[in-house]
């Protein structure tokens, strides 16, 4: 069987979890709570050098890191509820408004950063979150952007969730449970709201997970 880790609250883990749901693809889940350091531990490390959440091995032993990637293996392996469209123009708008959140939006955020800015520049708790939302006003005010020029239906591309969903939902959960305010950003709370009516996004989401910490 397909094993996954993951931790419930990481947005990377979250969008492998979104794709599997949505193809509806079991695995067994192991937890790897990084808040308390298990991404670094010297067994995981000899998992995943990049000492992140999520890795994935599927049941012929192929192993990786890094979400976008599983994502688009998964894609290959199960067709089942494409994620990325076959035609290249549309592949290409969904790479980019996935990309917008995954390579400008989330890195800058990770918990490994955030903890580098306190460590070693003496930043505190107000000037992280000043950080944190600026970051997330940033990339948000380029994918509201996106959606509006061409987004239309109920998901970022017409009435199909794809690959920019399972990057947007996990995404905008993190900015709410942090606190940002985003009533800037209607087309993106739209497709938030509708994504977290849909049962494989919930069967995905942080509290359904078993190392869910209430
Ligand atoms: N680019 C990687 C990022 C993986 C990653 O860094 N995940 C975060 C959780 S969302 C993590 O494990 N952070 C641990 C840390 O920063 O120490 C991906 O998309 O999978």
């Amino acid at each position: 069987m397909i094993q996954l880790y993951s931790f419930f609250n990481s947005s990377t883990s979250y969008r492998v979890r979104i794709a599997l749901a949505l193809k509806g693809v079991e695995y067994r889940y192991t937890g790897v709570n990084i808040r308390v350091g298990e991404q670094s531990s010297d067994s995981y490390r000899e998992l995943n050098p990049s000492k992140g959440v999520p890795y994935f091995i599927d049941e012929d032993g192929n192993r990786f890191s890094q979400s976008l990637a599983i994502i688009q293996y998964l894609d290959e392996r199960y067709p089942q509820s494409p994620l990325l469209p076959e035609d290249k123009v549309e592949k290409a708008r969904v790479m980019e408004l996935s990309a917008a959140i995954a390579c400008d939006m989330h890195p800058v955020n990770n918990l490994r950063v955030l903890g580098y800015l306190s460590k070693n520049f003496g930043v505190n708790d107000q000037q992280k979150s000043q950080w944190y939302t600026h970051w997330i006003n940033e990339g948000f005010t380029a994918v509201e952007t996106l959606l509006q020029r061409y987004g239309s239906g109920d998901y970022c591309f017409g009435n199909a969730p794809s690959l920019a969903d399972c990057c947007l939902v996990p995404q905008v959960a993190n900015a709410e449970r942090m606190g940002c305010d985003l009533s800037a950003y209607p087309r993106v709370l739209a497709v938030y709201n509708h994504c977290q009516q849909q049962p494989a996004f919930q069967q995905a989401a942080p509290k359904s997970q078993p190392d869910f910490i209430g």
